[in-house]
């Protein structure tokens, strides 16, 4: 793989082959992603995952459109993080299409020798800066026109549609998993008021911009003192409804494990940290957003728990098709970790809603 970005794809985005080090960088799921240096540069490649994204010129051209509307709203001293680019082929194109080579995009490699990206927050300030950074982000987006994106992954937020997808999956259990996995399958069907909920609230919320995958690691910290710096991997940016944005912090943030570990014994939802999420992302939106979406804030964190949930077990039914994996089992140890932290959210629910009253 990297001899072949070195002589094929390299040269269209005028990178000298010769002398440049081309390594893996992040631990991200879908896409493959290289940091690439050489003697006056450095960038960030990434091969797009075109089984997930069946239309990657729409990505790139919605990932633009995002960051020319940022820059311009940095340009007026309204954004203040940094705004990740893309970088032009040299016949000014936005990726390099390879047809079976695969679908090639450069952006700006925004690290610098102080900056990083973290898989499990590790204290409130770390929580409160990035949650303020996504709402810092959303705020920006405000007055964005939604509908200029295509749904590059339709109905990728619908809980409904997720749960038939695994449904789909026990149905065929085409590599015989589904004994091994069962009581979390039964949890899923279980979760019909759940669903009600849902349906009742989505009327109410309006269609916004959102970055759709605020996971913590789409987050680019400064290493000397934790002020975020940027926020990353802009390829799910849809319109949608903010409260999966919230519940995708909350997923991401709270536990002190990794979403993938085992330790299933320490997957909880931190409260302190659940807090900090609160503040950190009201103190941004709080004054923009209607009833029905600040509503809507726990529903998105449960929703999102659960759904993260839902689909690294159908992948998992599905013979681990759509997300990376490390090792057999990997999705069925993620599941398990995200539904024990749907547990413990539920299991708090008194708790912690009642930051949302104390923020607002
Ligand atoms: P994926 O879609 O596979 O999650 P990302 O765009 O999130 O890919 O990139 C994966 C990882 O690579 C990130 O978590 C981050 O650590 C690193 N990364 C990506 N883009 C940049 C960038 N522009 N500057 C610095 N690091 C980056
Ligand atoms: C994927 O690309 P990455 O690793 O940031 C996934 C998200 C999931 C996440 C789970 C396009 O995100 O929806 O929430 O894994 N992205 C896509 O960690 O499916
Ligand atoms: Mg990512």
């Amino acid at each position: 793989m990297i001899d072949f970005i070195r002589q094929s794809v390299l040269p269209h985005f005028n990178i000298p082959a010769v002398g440049t080090s081309v390594s893996f960088l992040g631990n991200g799921h879908i896409n493959d992603t290289f940091l690439v240096r050489w003697h006056t540069g450095e960038l960030v490649l990434q091969k797009i995952n075109t089984d997930v994204f069946k239309t990657p010129d729409a990505l790139v051209k919605n990932s633009q459109k995002i960051a020319v509307h940022l820059v311009q709203k940095s340009a007026s001293d309204e954004y203040q993080l940094t705004v990740v680019e893309p970088l032009l082929t040299h016949d000014k194109r936005l990726a390099l299409d390879l047809g079976e080579l695969g679908f090639w995009r450069a952006i700006k490699y925004l690290a610098h020798s102080h900056s990083h990206s973290i898989d499990v927050v590790s204290c409130e300030e770390e929580a409160f800066a990035a949650a303020k950074a996504f709402g810092h982000f959303s705020f920006a987006l405000r007055d964005f026109d939604a509908t200029k994106l295509e749904d590059v992954i339709p109905q990728f937020h619908h809980l409904p549609n997720r749960i038939t997808q695994l449904q789909q999956a026990v149905d065929h259990d085409k590599l015989q998993r589904l004994e091994g996995c069962r009581p979390w399958v039964e949890l899923v069907f279980a979760q019909q008021s759940l669903l009600q909920e849902l349906a009742k609230l989505l009327p109410k919320l309006p269609l916004v911009t959102c970055h759709n995958d605020t996971k913590i690691n789409n987050m680019l910290y400064d290493k000397r003192d934790m002020s975020c710096l940027a926020i990353i991997d802009l390829d799910t940016c849809m319109k949608g409804h903010l409260m999966y944005d919230f519940g995708d912090m909350v997923r991401t943030f709270t536990s002190p494990e990794e979403e993938d570990s085992k330790a299933l014994d320490n997957v909880y939802v931190r409260e302190p940290i659940f807090a900090a999420i609160c503040h950190g992302y009201l103190s941004e939106l709080g004054s923009v957003l209607s009833e029905d979406e600040k509503q809507s804030l726990w529903l998105g964190a449960r929703v999102i728990c659960l759904m993260i949930g839902v689909r690294f077990l159908t992948d998992h039914l599905n013979g681990d098709v759509y997300f990376h994996i490390h090792h057999e089992n990997h999705n069925l140890e993620r599941a398990a970790n995200q539904f024990t932290l749907y547990q413990s959210l539920l299991a708090q629910e008194q708790v912690l809603t009642r930051y949302f009253n104390l923020v607002n």
